[in-house]
């Protein structure tokens, strides 16, 4: 697998030095300059592919040419923005960088609760507290109807977590939920987003299937002609959040979206925490069944909680089989014929790092060193038992 290493780009303080020396080869990475929908110019994916190639590493990912929630919801301006998208990938392909990461989470992008989970150790994770979530949406931003998409136990416990918690611990909670984490899109105030969960509320998951398809129709064919794959990244969490659908969570979402656009240039990210945190999300069949799509891996581990909560374990800890999933990732190398890139998804904060301002919820630089560094010692160990049998 290639090693690669997510870079924020010129202003990140982990810099092309520093993911050099973790060992890495590879960048993931993103115009995270340029605002969602519009076009990415090619002179600017060319220099900063050439500034990353001075520091000796590859540009390998784009992650993500955001799809702006218009695509998603058909409204709007949504022609022209798809439109633009189909540009930004023509001119990635014409730079040469030729996998394009995407997600089609509507309104909210990769969520938890708590960005502070503090383990055993003292070193923190990240969590996604269900009953907190709940108590969010219920108590705090009172969407309507919102205690309809909750059991009663579930209620229950929501209330007893809001009337524990205190007016600043309420703030914290609305920020790490709604004001956007690395990477993700779109930041919210509590009004903004409670119309836009509603749009796709009505929407329905038929409706935001069809735009997912209808967007792969119009951008899949460029896709092809550019040289780039494609690899869609999963909801994270797996599951509907404030009632909005959800339509990359499971085996049988990617199967369909891998059958309603067939062509090579239809890819998966197999993001290993994102459908890791479903309990009946069998990853590795999963890699067997699309192991000529898998073009792009996040190798990361979650401990899965009975209520649906789940925190972020370390790489070769928690509830994913990662050797078995190394394993097979190797395999689908195998009918590939190239090696996939893979990054260690997060990182725990560490003693060193826990007093920074810089470090960014899960892209601490330790906590993806000692992840990249566990995950090449267990690749190298899966490759060297498979040659020998
Ligand atoms: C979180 C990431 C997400 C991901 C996007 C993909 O750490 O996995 O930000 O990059 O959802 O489009």
């Amino acid at each position: 697998m290639i090693e690669t290493w997510r870079w924020f780009g010129p202003g990140d303080s982990i810099t092309l030095e520093k993911i050099k020396q973790a060992g890495a080869t590879g960048i993931v990475s993103a115009l995270h300059e340029v605002p969602t929908g519009e076009v990415w110019p090619l002179a600017l994916i060319q220099s900063r592919k050439a500034m990353i190639e001075e520091a000796g590493l590859a540009w390998d990912v784009i992650e993500s040419i955001p799809v702006h929630n218009d695509i998603k919801s058909r409204s709007g301006n949504y022609k022209q923005l798809i439109e633009n998208y189909k540009q930004s990938v023509m001119n990635a392909g014409k730079a040469g960088v030729t996998t394009v990461c995407y997600n089609f989470m509507p309104v909210v992008d990769w969520t938890r609760t708590n960005l502070n989970y503090q383990l055993p150790d003292k070193s923190y994770a990240l969590r996604f507290e269900y009953s907190d979530f709940a108590a969010y949406d219920v108590f705090v931003m009172q969407r309507e109807g919102a205690e309809k998409d909750y059991k009663p136990e579930m209620l229950e416990k929501a209330k007893a977590r809001f009337d524990a918690m205190s007016e600043a611990e309420r703030a914290m909670l609305e920020k790490n939920i709604i004001a956007g984490l690395p990477g993700g899109e779109g930041s919210y105030d509590r009004d903004s987003i409670r119309a836009t969960i509603q749009q796709f509320i009505d929407l329905g998951e038929q409706g935001l299937r069809q735009s997912l398809y209808a967007f792969l129709e119009a951008v899949i064919p460029v896709a092809e002609e550019a040289g780039v794959k494609m690899c869609i990244h999963p909801d994270d969490p797996p599951f509907s959040l404030f009632g909005l659908p959800r339509v990359v969570s499971t085996q049988n979402d990617a199967r369909q979206l891998l059958e309603a656009v067939k062509s090579p240039a239809n890819g998966l990210t197999m993001c290993a925490g994102s459908y890791g945190a479903r309990g009946d999300n069998d990853l590795i069949a999963m890699v067997n069944e699309f192991s000529d799509r898998i073009y792009f891996v996040h190798l990361r581990n979650v401990k899965r909680e009975e209520d649906g909560s789940f925190y972020e374990a370390a790489h070769l800890d928690g509830d994913n089989d990662m050797v078995g999933l190394v394993q097979a990732l190797l395999g689908c190398e195998s009918s590939l014929g190239c090696q996939i890139p893979m990054r260690p998804d997060h990182g725990h904060l560490l003693a060193d790092e826990q007093d920074r301002e810089d470090i960014k919820p899960g892209y601490s630089y330790l906590g993806r060193l000692k992840g990249l560094a566990e995950l090449r010692g267990l690749i190298c160990a899966v490759s060297y038992m498979s040659a020998k049998s």
